[in-house]
């Protein structure tokens, strides 16, 4: 009995999850005559005859509350005599038949159809043929998510787990991760279009993560895994970021060839930007940059520029942080590239920032540094460099003329400051 009852309520469950799979989402192209793809999220035609009640009067208006409940949309509308009422009398009105098509909200198709039937003596759904909504791409097995409960520890009564609330919670995080394994998507979209946008040095360092450390659609890599291989490229490491840092202390740990990564995932409604750092920014946007050893070089000299200057100074370094090694754009064989990794890590913006939508002003770090910018959405302005040397060498006679009242040496060595001539 308790088999049936399973039975029943995974038929119940198969039910629930094709009506939802048709509501949630765009799907496959539309309908033949006979073939009539659901779409996800949309209505679906439907060809009725509708046969009208002959002992009840205005049997067919009585559909139209049906239509006016269920939001049904009529295509088209004839009518005939029915052929079954051919022996009728000559004094009885013959029975009429109404053949027609209508647009119904594709999840209510079966309660719109039954609430016809009860106003007629008929309903034939005619070239009925449905075919439920299927993924034509694997980036849309992210909408095959929809999950059997059976043996769900929270539903079932009789799971092992039931009981035990500690378990069930860990189920249902792990359970959200999955739901937002959205990272394919967000690998694959951007990798289509690196080989146009991207500059060299950033396609160099992701094809070698690709070759050496696990980088790919597949899997997230580890931080550790990413840090071991970046530490013998260029000797910078990784570490897990705490959040959003002040630009101070962000900055600082730049002079010590570390960089500080965050490890959520951004949220899965939204795969092609954030306006935060998030995972894929780290890992796509910044790691393939840092294994350039030109790069890691500059990088770590904003970050020593960084070291005990004046708030006003910090503020400029940042912006200039912003306008290069997040959205910084250079010219290569003559083409616009991008080298910042809040473009390489946002599909949305990287096409946006080499469009001829947003203003491209010449880079010159006296002058970026105090271009206002937000972070909420895509910047209105980017600053474009000669070449990508032409950026950090720039950027290096920039950090030279910060004032201090020390001077400070970096001991490779030991991984420590020196400080020479404290004032
Ligand atoms: N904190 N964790 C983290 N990651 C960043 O990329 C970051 C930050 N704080 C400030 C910052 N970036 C930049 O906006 C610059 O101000 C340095
Ligand atoms: N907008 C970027 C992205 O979507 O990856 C993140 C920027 C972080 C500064
Ligand atoms: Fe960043």
């Amino acid at each position: 009995a308790r088999r049936d009852r399973e039975k029943e309520r995974d038929k119940e469950k198969d039910g629930e999850r094709e009506r939802e799979s048709a509501a949630a989402s765009p799907g496959p192209s539309h309908s033949g005559d006979n073939l009539v793809f659901e779409e996800k999220n949309s209505k679906v035609t439907l060809h009725l005859l509708f046969t009208q009640k002959n002992d009840k009067h205005a049997g067919f208006f009585k559909a139209g509350k049906v239509f006016e409940t269920f939001e049904a949309k009529l295509l088209h509308l004839e009518t005939r005599a029915s052929r079954r009422c051919e022996k009728v009398s000559s004094d009885e009105v013959p029975q009429l038949e109404f053949l027609m098509r209508c647009d119904v909200h594709s999840s209510d198709t079966d309660a719109f159809i039954n609430a016809l039937r009860r106003v007629a003596d008929e309903v034939q759904l005619l070239h009925e043929n449905r075919v439920p909504w299927f993924p034509q791409k694997i980036s849309e097995l992210d909408k095959c998510n929809h999950i059997i409960t059976k043996y769900d520890p929270d539903l079932d009564q009789d799971h092992p787990g039931f009981r035990d609330l500690e378990y069930r919670k860990r189920r249902a995080f792990i359970t959200e991760l999955a739901f937002n394994f959205k990272q394919r998507e967000v690998y694959r979209t951007l990798t289509s279009i690196y080989p146009i946008h991207a500059c060299r040095q950033f396609l160099d360092g992701l094809q070698q993560l690709e070759r050496e450390c696990g980088y790919g659609e597949q899997k997230i890599p580890q931080i550790r895994d990413v840090s071991n291989f970046l530490k013998e490229k260029t000797g910078f490491q990784l570490r897990p970021a705490v959040g959003l840092l002040s630009a101070r202390d962000f900055l600082a740990s730049l002079a010590f060839r570390v960089f500080q990564c965050t490890q959520y995932i951004r949220h899965s409604s939204s795969p092609m930007h954030s306006p935060e750092p998030d995972c894929c920014h780290e890992l796509l946007g910044h790691i393939p940059m840092l294994t350039d050893k030109e790069f890691a070089q500059f990088s770590q000299e904003i970050g020593l520029a960084s070291l005990g200057a004046s708030d006003e100074d910090i503020e400029k370094l940042s912006t200039l942080y912003w306008f290069t090694v997040e959205f910084g754009l250079c010219k290569q064989n003559g083409t616009v590239k991008a080298y910042g990794a809040g473009l390489l890590s946002s599909y949305g913006e990287l096409l946006y920032a080499l469009s001829n939508g947003p203003e491209y002003k010449l880079f010159i770090p006296a002058e970026t540094a105090v271009q206002p910018y937000q972070d909420q959405t895509y910047q209105p302005v980017y600053f474009v460099s000669q070449s990508f040397e032409d950026a950090t060498n720039k950027m290096r006679e920039y950090a030279s003329t910060i004032q201090k009242p020390f001077t400070i040496r970096y001991d490779p060595y030991t991984c420590s400051i020196e400080i020479l001539n404290e004032a």
